[in-house]
Parts: structure tokens; sequence; C-alpha cells
């Protein structure tokens, strides 16, 4: 289903026409009005007149999340504030938060981006939107909030957290899409099962729209299993305007980016060369319509691969396969790189696992260690033949020869990893200062 069937179905040559003529506008646009810009491009040794058509995009400098933070909170801004009628800003665990403001021609693009976002796996003004997305600085809730206004749902803005209001809610209003991290999905159904639900018989789900956090296909089935629904990914970041960058469609087979808005690269995260198609490098992108905080080949750190062909769906907007995580998710384990996906992947295929888990790193002398801490399903620990050492030891081995490092494995009881409203945090660093 399309929202916006004429952008939505552009033909290759339509939509790289569009990409040039939308490029060489942004790029007058921000040398006229941004210094930051203005001396990049002075320092690459680039004219907006050399930008013809979107394959000289290449000749453009990166911009990273360091610019961003160098210009906190609004120097990056290329209007004056009264023409910004929002801020979104990024969690900032790690130092301040990154800031983006938008004017009022950013939130209707964003919002048709959305509603793009929304129809794509199938939602309609029949549904009924829950979304638990948290409202607020974070992009989630408010994005997911207007997309779905705009589409005509009826839209619950119920937010994150208040798992057993949310319960209830999703019994009496009948949600019949969910949008919410795919961690908060599963608990979600776990928490309702716990309160005598069955969520299959008493929610009127039928389709997910979660992202915000990596999660796996096997992950996927997981959810899919929980709830009787469709279970789509939907990815974005802030710093581009917020979820609703790319979205599966029906076809669940990669999530189309909205390229006549957001113009991807995949590039080798060491050289800065763009990587061939179907490899894997860090997704790259420029926003080719903002106004409020425009971004040139803005550095995810996301890793992913592109796929140019055709969808099922009749859209040619490239797909972005799942995200493998971030580069700065990477693990390093004594020389070997690990990353939390590569883990989920494993413990998915044991029936025996809730989808919950831990990674703690830890040290033993000078070495890295990783532990493992697996959480069991309720059925484990009522099945009294259940032999946990072989069980252990059966997660271990097919651990180790995924990783390929040896690591040690915990299991946990039910309920014991703590749970998240939002992105779950998969991550405990003990190894104190490094
Ligand atoms: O997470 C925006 C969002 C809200 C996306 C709701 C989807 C749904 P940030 O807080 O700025 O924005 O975090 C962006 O989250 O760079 C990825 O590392 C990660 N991420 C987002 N979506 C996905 C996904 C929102 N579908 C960062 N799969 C991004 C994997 C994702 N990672």
């Amino acid at each position: 289903m399309y929202w916006n069937k004429e952008a939505e179905t552009l033909k290759p040559d339509e939509l790289k026409r569009l990409q040039g003529k939308r490029l060489r506008k942004l790029v007058k646009y921000v040398y006229d009005r941004s210094a930051l810009y203005r001396n990049k491009f002075k320092e690459a040794g680039i004219k907006p007149a050399d930008i013809k058509e979107i394959s000289d995009i290449t000749k453009l400098p990166y911009t990273t999340k360091q610019d961003l933070r160098d210009n906190y909170p609004f120097n990056m801004f290329c209007v004056p504030m009264e023409e910004i009628v929002r801020i979104h800003a990024s969690s900032g665990t790690t130092g301040k938060p990154t800031v983006v403001g938008y004017t009022r021609n950013d939130i209707d693009m964003w919002t048709e981006a959305m509603a793009r976002t929304i129809v794509a796996p199938g939602g309609s003004k029949k549904d009924i939107l829950h979304n638990a997305y948290g409202y607020g600085l974070f992009t989630g809730g408010l994005g997911f909030h207007y997309g779905g206004e705009r589409v005509g749902c009826a839209v619950i803005p119920v937010s994150g957290g208040n798992t057993k209001r949310q319960l209830l809610l999703l019994k009496d209003f009948g949600g019949t899409i969910l949008s919410c991290t795919p961690s908060y999905s599963i608990y979600l159904a776990e928490a309702a099962v716990n309160e005598g639900m069955d969520p299959k018989e008493d929610f009127k789900l039928r389709v997910g729209i979660f992202g915000a956090e990596p999660w796996s296909n096997a992950m996927r089935k997981r959810i899919e299993d929980a709830l009787d629904i469709k279970a789509t990914d939907v990815y974005g970041l802030s710093e581009i305007c917020g979820p609703g960058v790319a979205q599966e469609c029906e076809e669940q087979a990669g999530a189309h980016i909205w390229s006549d808005h957001f113009y991807p690269e995949v590039i080798d995260p060491n050289t800065g060369e763009q990587v061939g198609e179907g490899e894997q490098g860090e997704l790259v992108f420029t926003t080719l319509t903002k106004e409020g905080i425009p971004l040139i080949r803005y550095r995810t750190r996301d890793l992913t691969v592109l796929d140019h062909e055709k969808c099922a769906c009749g859209r040619y907007h490239p797909r972005m396969l799942r995200i493998r995580g971030r580069s700065d998710d990477m693990l390093i384990i004594r020389g070997v790189n690990v990353f939390p996906s590569q883990i989920e992947h494993v413990l998915m295929k044991f029936s025996d696992f809730a989808a919950h888990y831990l990674l703690v790193l830890g040290k033993k002398g000078p070495l890295d260690t990783l532990t493992v801490k697996a959480e069991v399903t309720p059925e484990v620990i009522s099945d009294k033949v259940k032999d946990m050492m072989k069980l252990k030891a059966a997660l271990k081995s097919e651990l180790e020869q995924a990783l390929g490092i040896s690591i040690d494995v915990e299991l946990v009881e039910p309920g014991t990893i703590p749970r998240s409203e939002g992105k779950a945090v998969r991550i405990k660093d003990e190894r104190g200062d490094l």
C-alpha cells in the first residue's frame, strides 16, 4: 500500500533526477547560510557550481556527530530561531545531547515520511495506532503521533512505560497497530501472559512497527508468534529527522529508504570510499529537503547493506538490510570483533531462551572476558527433566563457534534480566577504568 504513490514509485532515473535537483539546491542553501559548511567546502576546494548531479555527491565532505557536538546547541541551524517550530534531541548517554531544530516545512516533510511509513506495512485510517514510543525529546513518540494522525488512524498517545496500563488499553481500546521498540513489544507480550491474558485472543493487533534498536529476524519471528502480528522494521535517527527514514513494506524484505528526501550511501568506515552494491559498510545520509538543520553526507555509524533492486511491492526506493549494529556497539574481545546482534541470532535459535539477554564485559588479568547472561523461559524451569548443564554447554558451544572466541555463559531465571520500556540495554561493562 502506498501513501504517496507518485513519490513512492518513482523509477531509478526519475529518482536520480529529482535527487540531483534537490542536491544542487541544498548545496547552495547551506553554502549561503552556514559558516560550517562554507568552511568545509572551501577546505575541500568545492563550490556549489561543482555539484551538478547526484553522483557529484562524492565530492562533498562528510559531516559527523562531532560537528553537531562542536556546534551545540544551535550553531548548525540554517534558519533564525523564529523559523524553528520544534526542537528534539538525542538521549545523549555519553556527553551532551545532539540537538535538531525543525521548520514548519521540516515537520511537514517528516510527517509525510511517517505517513508513508505507517501505510507501507498495511496501515490505514481504519487503524487504531497504539503508540508506545516515548513522547518528549525522543523523536519516536511525536514522529509516530503526527504520522498516524495524517494517515487518519485513531492515535493512542500512550507513550512508553506503565506496562499494566498499556495492557489494559491494548485490550479495551483494541489497538490494531503497535509502535514501540522490538524489545518492549516482546516484554508486553510476556507481561500480558503474566497478567493472565492471551495476547493473541485478547488484543486486536495485526501490525507492529518496531525500531530504534537493532533486532534480528529470529527476534521478529518470536514477536510475530507471541502477538500474532506482522512485525516490520522502522529505521531512523534524530539527526536526520527521527523515525521514518526507512520502513519495511508488507514484503518484509528490508526497509525502503525514502530516498527522495534522505539520500543514502554506504561507505567503508576506514577509507571513506563508497562500497560496492551488496557490500556492508557505514550508512551515510544527505537530507535533500530539510531546512532547519540540513545534513550533508552525515555519518550514522550504523552498519548495513543497500539493495537497489525493485521490490515486489513496486517501489524502487533502495532497501537497507537490517542494521548489524552501530560501529560503536561493536565489542572487541581479545582482538575479535563481536556484535551483540550475532549473539542474539544464536540465542534465538534455542526455544529454551527468552528474548532477554545481557552481555557482561569483564577482565581476567590483562584479558577481556565476555559473559553472556541468557534468561531461560518459564517452561525450562518447570521441565523437571531438562538438563541445565547440557543446555548451558550447548549454548556455549554454538556461541563460541559463531564468534570464534571462548566466552562464558550464565543461565539466569525468568524475569531476572532488567526490561526496558524504550531502547534495550544489552551491554554491561564491568572492566573498570580502561
Ligand atoms: O531511535 C529514532 C527512531 C524512533 C527510530 C522510533 C525508529 C523508531 P535516535 O534515538 O537518534 O533515534 O537513535 C538512532 O538508533 O542510528 C541506530 O543506531 C538505532 N536504530 C534506529 N532504528 C533502528 C533499527 C531513533 N530499525 C539510532 N534497527 C540509529 C537498528 C536502529 N537500529
